[in-house]
């Protein structure tokens, strides 16, 4: 017999802590939803399919949990019943008010074209993203569209005229439809939330490459690295940045100036979302939670807590 635990025994030990003793916030939070859900959710293996996506909500906002501890937050409970867990800093999403404030055109122009619209058609949604946000009344450039376009088009009640509530919204812009239909998953590159820096750690390729201007391969290199041996993300051997000049050799071909490129990047989100999904027999449930992690051991922040 040993005294000390084994890493797994300790690990299981935390896991079923969480479990147990799921924090206030997270139970406060399923509950509020609970009572919007009651009449859809009937089914016990649903509401237990629920359960154990709740307790991977707690788990994966527990401070102590990292995204590569694959094994704890991808669990078989047996007869059926799963946990799948997933971690990730927002800053793998472009936050779209903030490019739009920012006038970024230069990433929002890279990001649509390497979606398959072309420069033109890129530049017109710049425009029509641009008009739904601004307060005014004019056309933004060539592709603009403000409440005329939006009456023609039989749409009332558009452009809002402020920034956009949610990733949703975005879908509500002239135009979106034929990028949505050459990127059918756009929304899963944008958020609202977060300081807008883009991750080098959680972005996929087409978001990195938007971001700094580099080439497909130049930002290979980076996810290569990102990966590990296995190729896999995420993963035990996965390598994390600690420092964004820690890419800067993958970006020197870049088109952009350096300084420029960095500014936009950081290592670590202080804004995460965490996609659980719990699973009894053919019945599953997920939730999706963006939370702002508290300083100093005070509680998370709830931005979005999202049911499928
Ligand atoms: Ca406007
Ligand atoms: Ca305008």
């Amino acid at each position: 017999m040993t005294a000390t635990l084994r890493p797994s025994g300790a690990a299981l030990l935390l896991v079923l802590w969480a479990i147990t003793v799921i924090s206030f916030a997270v139970l406060w939070m399923a509950n509020v939803v609970n009572l919007e859900l009651e009449t859809t959710v009937s089914d016990s293996a649903g509401l237990r399919a629920r359960q154990i996506a709740v307790s991977g909500v707690a788990l994966g906002l527990h401070p102590q949990v990292k995204r590569d501890d694959t094994e704890l937050l991808n669990r078989d409970f047996g007869s059926g019943e799963r946990m799948q867990v997933r971690i990730r800093g927002e800053g793998a999403r472009f936050n779209i008010n903030r490019l739009l404030k920012d006038q970024d055109r230069i990433t929002m122009l890279n990001l649509f074209t390497l979606w398959g619209l072309t420069a033109d058609e890129g530049n017109a949604l710049i425009d029509k993203l641009t008009d739904w946000v601004d307060e005014d009344e004019f056309r933004t450039g060539f592709g603009g569209a403000e409440r005329a376009e939006y009456e023609a088009a039989g749409i009332t009640d558009a452009p809002a005229n402020r920034l956009f509530r949610s990733v949703p919204e975005m879908g509500r812009v002239l135009d979106m439809e034929k990028l949505a239909s050459l990127k059918p998953d756009w929304a899963e590159s944008f958020t609202i939330f977060g300081d807008g820096l883009i991750d080098v750690n959680e972005a996929e390729a087409d978001v990195l490459q938007a971001v700094t201007g580099a080439t497909p391969e130049m930002v290979q290199g980076i996810l290569q690295q990102r990966r590990g041996s296995d190729g896999l993300e995420p993963s035990d051997d996965d390598l994390r940045f600690d420092d964004v000049g820690q890419v800067a050799g993958w970006l020197a071909g870049s088109t952009l100036p350096p300084e420029q490129i960095m500014g936009r990047l950081t290592t670590e989100s202080s804004v995460k979302r965490i996609d659980s999904r719990g699973l009894v027999g053919e019945r599953s449930r997920q939730i999706s939670v963006v939370a702002e992690s508290g300083e100093g051991g005070e509680a998370a922040t709830y931005l979005l807590w999202e049911e499928k």
